[in-house]
């Protein structure tokens, strides 16, 4: 056993190191700055109560985007230094965020041990590589990201930050390969447990899902299926659950070779940027020859996002998270007794309340983040949650989680076509339009401008924000634009109480509500790592069932144009167009 001893490193505080909605993000380049990353991770340590340190279990893994792997090495000698007993490694560092989740509740060590907390290496959906993002953030003991509470006391720490503590003597350890490898340090044994990535997360999966009847609908001849993991993490589970496990054939999987950049893309599951799968579904202009899959799907660089496709046809996030309420307990075991209740972040659509108030279910709405909804869980108040931005999720685990949803939306296809001896299968597009006929329809759409001066932001944000003192003003200005648009009756700052702590979160988004439910929501994006992303969030429900078959945009053009007039996008931020719609 290798002998180690902890060196005390002297240091000072860089004052960017404030985690946003998900983690720190930053350039590689900003990372790779000696004891920038340490800082964060001993900082992190410091904000920790002594026994989710000292002598605890620590999983680190991510992505396996660029940089990844020298991290892991650091913060393996970081732990071993302050005092953790075992750190966890998903082979060759992969692990995607709803697996690491996974591992935190489920996973017991060959001693028994149990984890207590993770570094999670990831910048999610931005792009990687020398000259892309770099993301590191710490998931609690429930497998949910630390609350507010924690993440504001990292913050501090780094503001304050003088010297870190690092094992030197720990060699390099092989992360290629499932064993453990044990140190001896002054406070005795250090033990770097490296496990197969999929195993805990798909025994979870096999817990909640009927597999049986996955399988059944995948060797369907009327069924095809797509899956695309954009070079993502997703790629590392792809072929053990979709393939080995469900029968699909190896040729139904696109870019589902983990890559430290991604394959040069953007591993965002959208209808911009997941090219190749929306080019294969008929749904761009130089689709794929050849008739498109019923299926497809795409998750993002950690596996927590998902995006689900029919033949021709996409379903928005919003509308996603709402159907899998209003199936799960028919379609989905782990279910069957009944949701606890649902709930969605603000911007979200309505969809999911509709169907909340018809099942009489509880409902909350939260702030943007995961974070939100962990509380809630933990208290049994919520079953089954979602995004506007392609997550979806259960109280399985306590992050959004990207095969999940695809796993959701098979079951509810296997389900709608349990009886159909018929020759047509019932498709993703008969389900969703059959929901907007009973419940109605939430048009919706985000405008994201991406990576504009971070001064015009705010300044936009200031006026939208002055606005709201009049809403006379506000309505003159609206009607001055369109008159056939309904009349704003609120216009506030979104603020969340949280029920289960009292914990208050002011400032979430800015929200212009009309009189017929249509909604218009602008924030500033905690992402990025370059500038600032402003969303624009635009919703219109129509409740008459002969009029939600139209085109999103036509539908909502005139609130398009209403919102960006307005808020004067184009003379704050210099742009005449959106970089991503979705
Ligand atoms: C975005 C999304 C938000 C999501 C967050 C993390 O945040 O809007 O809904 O929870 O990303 O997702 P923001 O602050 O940029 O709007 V992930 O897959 O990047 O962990
Ligand atoms: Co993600």
């Amino acid at each position: 056993m290798v002998a180690f001893k902890v060196t005390t490193v002297k240091s000072t505080p860089f004052d960017d190191q404030k985690p946003g909605t998900s983690g720190l993000r930053k350039k590689v380049k900003v990372f790779k700055q000696p004891h920038y990353l340490h800082n964060f991770v001993q900082a992190t340590f410091s904000a920790l109560s002594a026994e989710k340190v000292k002598g605890a279990t620590l999983v680190v893994s991510g992505d396996g985007r660029y940089f990844s792997e020298e991290a892991i090495q650091i913060i393996i000698k970081m732990s071993a230094a302050n005092g953790v007993r075992r750190v966890w490694v998903g082979q060759n560092g992969l692990l995607s965020t709803p697996a690491v989740s996974a591992v935190i509740r489920e996973r017991t060590g060959h001693d028994g041990s149990k984890a207590t907390g993770s570094f999670i290496l990831t910048a999610s959906h931005n792009p990687g590589g020398p000259t892309e993002d770099f993301g590191i953030k710490y998931n609690m003991e429930n497998g949910g990201p630390a609350p507010e509470s924690v993440t504001d006391k990292i913050f501090e720490n780094t503001k304050t930050i003088q010297e870190y503590l690092i094992a030197e003597d720990i060699p390099d350890v092989d992360i290629s390969t499932v064993a453990v490898t044990s140190f001896s340090g002054p406070e005795g044994q250090f033990d770097v447990d490296v496990f197969d990535s999929a195993t805990d997360y798909l025994k979870l999966m096999k817990s909640i899902f009927d597999f049986q009847s996955i399988k059944q609908l995948l060797a369907n001849p009327k069924f095809s299926f797509c899956y695309d993991a954009l070079h993502g993490v997703g790629g590392a589970y792809a072929t053990r659950i979709f393939v080995e496990e469900l029968g699909a054939k190896e040729s139904s999987l696109l870019n589902c070779v983990p890559k430290e950049d991604f394959g040069g893309g953007h591993p965002d599951p959208n209808l911009t940027y997941a090219k190749e799968l929306v080019a294969r579904m008929g749904l761009s202009k130089t689709s794929s020859p050849g008739e498109p899959p019923e299926f497809g799907a795409a998750s993002d660089g950690d596996a927590d996002r998902n995006m689900i496709l029919g033949k021709r046809f996409f379903v928005t996030p919003s509308d996603s998270v709402a159907i899998i309420a209003a199936n799960a307990v028919q379609a989905i075991p782990y279910f069957s007794g009944g949701l606890k209740g649902v709930a969605r972040s603000m911007p979200t659509s309505a969809a999911l309340d509709v169907v909340a108030n018809h099942l009489n279910l509880k409902f909350f709405e939260v702030p943007t983040g995961w974070k939100f909804f962990g509380n809630l869980m933990d208290a049994g108040l919520c079953s089954v949650c979602g995004e506007e931005s392609f997550g979806t999720g259960s109280d399985h685990i306590r992050e959004k989680d990207g095969i999940w949803a695809v796993l959701a939306w098979l079951s509810i296809i296997a389900y709608k076509n349990k009886d159909n001896s018929g020759d047509k299968l019932v498709t993703v597009e008969d389900i969703v339009v059959d929901h907007w006929a009973k419940f109605g329809r939430h048009y919706y759409t985000r405008y994201d401008y991406e990576n504009v001066d971070a001064g015009a932001a705010k300044e936009l944000m200031a006026h939208l924000v002055k606005l709201q003192s009049s809403l006379d003003e506000v309505n003159n200005i609206v009607k001055g634009i369109r008159s056939d648009v309904s009349k704003v009756v609120n216009a506030d700052e979104f603020e969340y109480k949280d029920p289960v702590d009292g914990s208050i979160s002011k400032h979430q988004g800015i929200r212009y509500l009309f009189e017929d439910g249509s909604r218009l929501v602008f924030r500033l994006s905690g992402t990025g790592s370059e500038g600032a992303t402003i969303r624009l969030y635009i919703e219109q429900y129509e409740k008459d069932a002969s009029k939600t078959g139209r085109d999103s945009q036509d539908a909502l053009a005139p609130l398009v144009e209403v919102a960006l007039k307005f808020s004067k996008m184009q003379e704050f931020t210099g742009r005449n167009a959106p970089t991503v719609i979705t």
